[in-house]
């Protein structure tokens, strides 16, 4: 069996291995949800099962470029390390596996279902999602591992998605749900963790001007390791709370749980916002290794040096969690 100290089993002995995994406790584990794999009422009798990567999703539509985020002040992380370094669980432990394991993975034909306390829940396709307005933003991106990247994301602000479905105000939190298809993504077989992956949002953290749903980076599509067809991402927080190919969204008055939170509640927190000096209890946050660069050379900026849009939702918070 596994305890506190001891390597799982799919250990990789190389420095690539990723500190949260190597520390999972096993006995912190809630049962599983009662999700049994989500059927999405109506969608039916496709072929996509033997579809290769994308082929049912069209072109990626004309984006504008956001002015005010065409430059994170760094250099923006080559295409070939963001599309082949990547954490995706649900398709191996190791940062070379989700590029392997997840290259013929689809969700085709998508549907977002969005729901909870909201005046107009609602299921979406990609199309309606990219209808909204597409724009291209540079984010600078942070792992709570100590590395960083810089990624040219194409998508929607998560806000204008959340207005559609108008939350009522009972609706505190967002709920994010990712897929679930153990048969495909087999990450999802392993019992220590709690399938499928879950992460959630305050509202307001949700409705800020950084917040985006993305379906596309480089100019392209997200390849499946990055999530496909969309994911979210908050460059603020660090990354794992951005989920990836999330298949459900529902409003809440609780705070949601979150897959590592559940994992190590000492070690990951609802909050999970950047912060050099809040460290990580088994390694510092202030510093930061840039892909591509060999050393932990980059000082970490408190909230990933976007405070100006987002310090003022936690002015009432003490630095302590995450
Ligand atoms: N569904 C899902 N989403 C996920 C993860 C995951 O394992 N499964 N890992 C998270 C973590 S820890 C990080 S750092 C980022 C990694 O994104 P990238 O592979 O595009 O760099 O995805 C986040 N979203
Ligand atoms: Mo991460």
């Amino acid at each position: 069996m596994f305890s506190y100290h001891q390597k799982p089993d799919w250990h990789i002995a190389d420095s690539e291995a990723t500190p949260e995994s190597k520390f999972l406790d096993r006995r912190s584990f809630m049962k599983t949800m009662g999700i049994g794999g989500l059927m999405l009422g109506g969608f039916q009798n496709c072929q996509a099962q033997s579809a290769t990567i994308n082929t049912m999703l069209p072109p990626l539509p004309d984006y504008t470029k956001n002015a005010a985020y065409k430059d994170a002040g760094r250099a923006i992380t080559e295409e070939k390390l963001v599309t082949s370094y990547n954490n995706f669980y649900e398709f191996g432990f190791s940062k070379s596996d989700p590029a392997k394991n997840a290259k013929n993975f689809s969700l085709d034909p998508y549907t977002l279902t969005i729901d909870g306390h909201c005046d107009n829940p609602m299921k979406v396709d990609l199309d309606q999602i990219e209808k909204l307005g597409l724009e291209e933003r540079v984010y600078r991106f942070r792992c709570v591992e100590a590395w960083a990247m810089t990624v040219p994301w194409i998508g929607v602000p998560l806000s204008k998605l959340i207005e559609q479905a108008q939350p009522n105000s009972k609706a505190k939190y967002v709920a994010f749900t990712c897929f679930y298809d153990p048969k495909r993504a087999k990450g999802q077989n392993d019992k220590r963790y709690d399938w499928p992956y879950y992460e959630g949002l305050r509202l307001d953290e949700a409705m800020n001007e950084l917040t985006m749903i993305t379906t596309g980076y480089y100019g392209k599509r997200l390849l499946p390791q990055s999530g496909t067809p969309l994911r979210i991402i908050t460059p603020w927080k660090y990354g794992y709370k951005g989920p990836k190919s999330i298949v459900k969204m529902t409003f809440t008055d609780v705070e949601p749980k979150t897959y590592w939170n559940t994992a190590i509640p000492k070690e990951y927190k609802f909050y999970s916002n950047v912060d050099p000096e809040v460290p990580h209890p088994r390694w510092s946050q202030a510093r930061e290794q840039f892909l591509g660069e060999r050393l932990k050379n980059k000082p970490t900026e408190l909230y990933n040096g976007y405070g100006k849009q987002v310090a003022k939702m936690y002015a009432d918070r003490k630095r302590d969690l995450y």
